[in-house]
């Protein structure tokens, strides 16, 4: 592939624009809603339910204008959703297991614990055990941010029940009838929320259907208010406003682990840290996105949702037991394990940007399967739209220096979705062509 240019032009320059090939314009990314929301916004209910119907790939396939069979991806390169690393390795593949971090020190502070027999630690001796495991966490962390660009997180401190209630509620909501969940689609100031499928935009067409909010108090209201949650009356019972309250609980949950990564990111590099996290504040609009994934009887043809890089900061996300998360690692699809306790997370582009490419942002996607709907659940930190953000400086000197020049979320989504955007705004630099530094990836399928 082409080299990137070492300094590359503003974001609003096509400097690129010739060299764009088909397959580039495949690229997708977490910003799918935006798009539909740009599309329907401020328009009447009625008539952007049917646009967006019309003009997504589930809902053209539940409205009987496409089929299956165009859902189909010539050459796909198949992996079973259930099949991961570790079994590629019995078989004799050499399996290559995502790193798994315990972010449990994370969550201390540095003179609360109490020694093993419930006493009171040596307050010197603790705050030595507290810096020694600290650091070693911040190593793991910066191993797996550079190599892999993907990390499991255990002991994050996000209760399995809250999590367990957020499923609960996702496939309560996606079992829904569908013009129940269409009064929840993206319109007017409900700016991101109930979409089927893929928007037109991207080349391929996805086999599920997404709720994506904003994780504000005023935004998940708005939607609550527009859905009858309790469609019988077995269901009478439920109490609608759990919905919102566990939502605000969770995406607050998953803000404070963001956080506290993004903390850990920064130090590793030798930055202040908050060189990320002060652009990560409550006014941004990061979301919270559900996606369900209905079984498919031929998963080996289609995409759950193909192959993206994030455009976030950082992306954390679970999935449930069934499996089907995948990541391209030195040119091939290694499968995630689902594991209820952890979260998976990635670096997103704008974290890669910021840390001048020393992390990569790496392409994944989901893999549906003939038996059973999945569901994943992934919060998107996303920086305060108007923040500038740069390159960290400590990270810039002679013989590093700026890849990127400055820009701001409202900047990069307004271009995100352009088929001409530069390519230093496309994702996919992947572990495998990390070292080579200066080449641009390739994201297709290999
Ligand atoms: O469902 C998954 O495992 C992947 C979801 C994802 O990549 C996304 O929502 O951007």
């Amino acid at each position: 592939m082409a080299a990137a240019a070492a300094s590359p032009p503003p974001p609003s320059s096509a400097a690129h624009e010739n060299k764009k090939k088909p397959e580039e314009e495949r690229d997708v990314n977490n910003m799918a809603q935006a798009e539909v929301t740009n599309v329907f916004n401020l328009q009447d209910q009625e008539e952007a339910v049917t646009k967006m119907l019309q003009s997504t790939s589930m809902g053209q396939y539940y409205l009987g204008q496409t089929k299956m069979e165009d859902f189909f991806i010539p050459d796909r390169t198949y992996v079973p959703h259930n099949k991961y690393a570790e079994e590629e390795e019995e078989e004799g593949g050499g399996g290559d297991e995502l790193p798994v971090l315990d972010f449990s020190v994370a969550a201390e502070s540095p003179s609360s614990k109490k020694t093993e027999n419930g006493g009171e630690p040596n307050p010197q001796q603790h705050h030595q055990d507290y810096a020694t495991r600290k650091q070693a966490l911040i190593s793991q962390l910066l191993v797996a941010a550079e190599s892999w660009g993907f990390f499991g997180v255990v002991n994050h401190g996000i209760s399995l029940e809250l999590i367990s209630r957020m499923q609960a509620h996702a496939h309560r909501f996606f079992q829904l009838p569908l013009q129940e969940k269409l009064k929840g689609s993206p319109n007017g100031s409900l700016l991101y929320s109930y979409t089927t499928g893929s928007v037109d935009v991207l080349p391929t067409k996805w086999w599920n259907e997404s709720l994506q909010l904003i994780w504000t108090q005023e935004q998940v209201q708005l939607f609550c208010d527009r859905i009858v949650w309790s469609q019988d009356h077995h269901d009478a019972h439920y109490n609608p406003n759990s919905f919102r309250e566990d939502f605000l609980e969770f995406t607050a949950a998953l803000g404070e682990l963001g956080r506290r990564i993004m903390e850990l990111l920064a130090e590793g590099l030798g930055l202040h840290p908050d060189a990320f996290n002060r652009h990560f504040r409550a006014e941004s609009h990061s979301t919270l996105r559900l996606n369900y994934y209905p079984p498919c009887p031929h998963p080996d043809k289609i995409e759950g949702m193909y192959e993206h890089s994030d455009a976030s900061m950082i992306s954390i996300l679970h999935q449930d037991q069934v499996g089907g998360l995948q990541i391209l690692r030195n040119g091939k699809w290694v499968g995630v394990r689902p594991d209820p306790a952890s979260f998976v997370v990635n670096i997103g582009e704008i974290v890669m940007l910021m840390s001048n490419e020393r992390f990569s942002s790496v392409v994944h996607r989901a893999v549906a399967n003939s038996s059973e709907p999945r569901l994943s659940m992934v919060f998107f930190c996303v920086p305060v739209h108007e923040d500038v953000l740069t390159v960290a400086e400590g990270l810039i000197d002679a013989t590093h220096p700026a890849r990127f020049t400055p820009f701001n979320w409202g900047d990069y989504l307004k271009i995100l979705w352009k088929k001409d955007r530069p390519d230093y705004y496309r994702p996919g630099k992947t572990s495998s062509t990390k070292t080579s530094g200066e080449e641009e990836v390739d994201n297709k399928e290999s």
